[in-house]
């Protein structure tokens, strides 16, 4: 049996007792389907509420439990969600990523900072928990690139960066003016095979194992000595689900803790993936504005309050990583070429 983390469990209620009710924005996204997955399993099905502004996408996840179509920016829509389901904790993870910001600025403000203090306001009025993902986003060009500490310089020159340090003193502002238990991470690039993701600087990453699988080689968007932060996305789930159960004492920063698991550039990500599929290649065509993006980012953070305060550890370096993403496309493909 999967044990339950204990926020969710009612304060004094003993083993077996009635969980609490978690919300999920954006919950068909790359982070927020695995979380979901996830927490529908430790939790109960029932107890996961998901959201997305769209239904056309993942049917399994929508069917395993209750979904509710909703747009964040909505505060009277979450609200009625929020009482309706009786939720006690949002993972709010509904948001433009860097590339897709950078082409629509003022629609990345609208709904990055608009879902995010609609989800602040409907917790300060009902008692909530709440979840928000920062990033590795919220570092600029003038951040020291190497072992970026997490108490640092921030000075982001893209939208999204832009969103994800408001977003961070709002959580904190939250925290401190109405005591909401607002949490969060500062994501790298996060690396799965269930969902793509979408309009990332750090997707090549992503599709590069998609495209040595299918075709043994990728034309990558980045520069090869690009580094960046990077991390699988079963750490990613732990990391989300374990900073919500820490202990409240144990917390000094609260919001926006740096957390990595791995460092590396294209061209070393080729290196790894060549170790197992021998005459993979790679080339590049470099996108300006994802370059500049990931050139104002940190080469590699380090993550020691994490470590020091909520026990932060993740599994997977960049070879198991590696190994397990290049099996599990594979098996995904194996499947659908049977299925034809
Ligand atoms: C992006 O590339 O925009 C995201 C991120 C690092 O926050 N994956």
């Amino acid at each position: 049996m999967i044990r339950a983390p204990s926020r969710f469990v009612k304060r004094g209620a003993s083993k077996g007792e009635q969980m609490k009710r978690v919300l999920i924005t954006g919950a068909l996204g790359q982070l927020g389907s695995e979380l979901a997955t996830s927490l529908r399993e430790r939790l109960g099905a029932d107890n996961v509420v998901l959201s997305d502004i769209r239904t056309d996408v993942n049917r399994d996840l929508i069917e395993s439990g209750p979904f509710e179509l909703l747009d964040a920016v909505d505060g009277r829509g979450l609200s009625d969600v929020v009482r309706r389901y009786d939720v006690d904790t949002v993972y709010h993870l509904a948001a433009l990523l860097s590339a897709t910001a950078e082409t629509r600025p003022q629609e990345a403000w609208n709904l990055n900072m608009g879902g995010l203090i609609s989800v602040l306001e409907v917790a300060r009025e009902r008692g909530l928990a709440v979840f928000t993902p920062s990033s590795i986003g919220s570092f600029g060009p003038t951040t020291p690139k190497d072992w970026t500490s997490q108490d640092t310089l921030q000075r982001p020159t893209s939208m999204y960066g832009v969103t994800k340090v408001a977003g961070e003193l709002l959580c904190d502002y939250y925290f401190h003016k109405y005591g909401v238990d607002a949490r969060g991470v500062r994501y790298p690039g996060l690396i799965s095979y269930k969902t793509q993701p979408g309009g990332g600087t750090t997707d090549y990453a992503v599709e590069i194992f998609y495209a040595a699988v299918e075709h043994g080689r990728y034309t990558c968007f980045l520069k090869g000595d690009t580094y960046l932060d990077m991390m699988y996305m079963p750490d990613a789930v732990k990391a989300a689900v374990d900073i919500m159960d820490a202990d409240p004492e144990h917390l000094r920063h609260r919001n926006a803790f740096n957390v990595t698991a791995m460092s590396f550039c294209p061209e070393e990500l080729a290196g790894y993936i060549r170790a197992l599929i021998p005459n993979f290649d790679i080339s590049y065509k470099v996108d300006p504005i994802r370059q500049a993006i990931a050139d104002s980012w940190p080469n590699r953070m380090e993550d020691y309050a994490a470590r020091v305060e909520w026990g932060w550890k993740p599994e997977y370096d960049t070879e198991r990583m590696t190994a397990d993403m290049l099996e599990k496309i594979r098996e995904r493909s194996n499947v659908a070429e049977h299925a034809r």
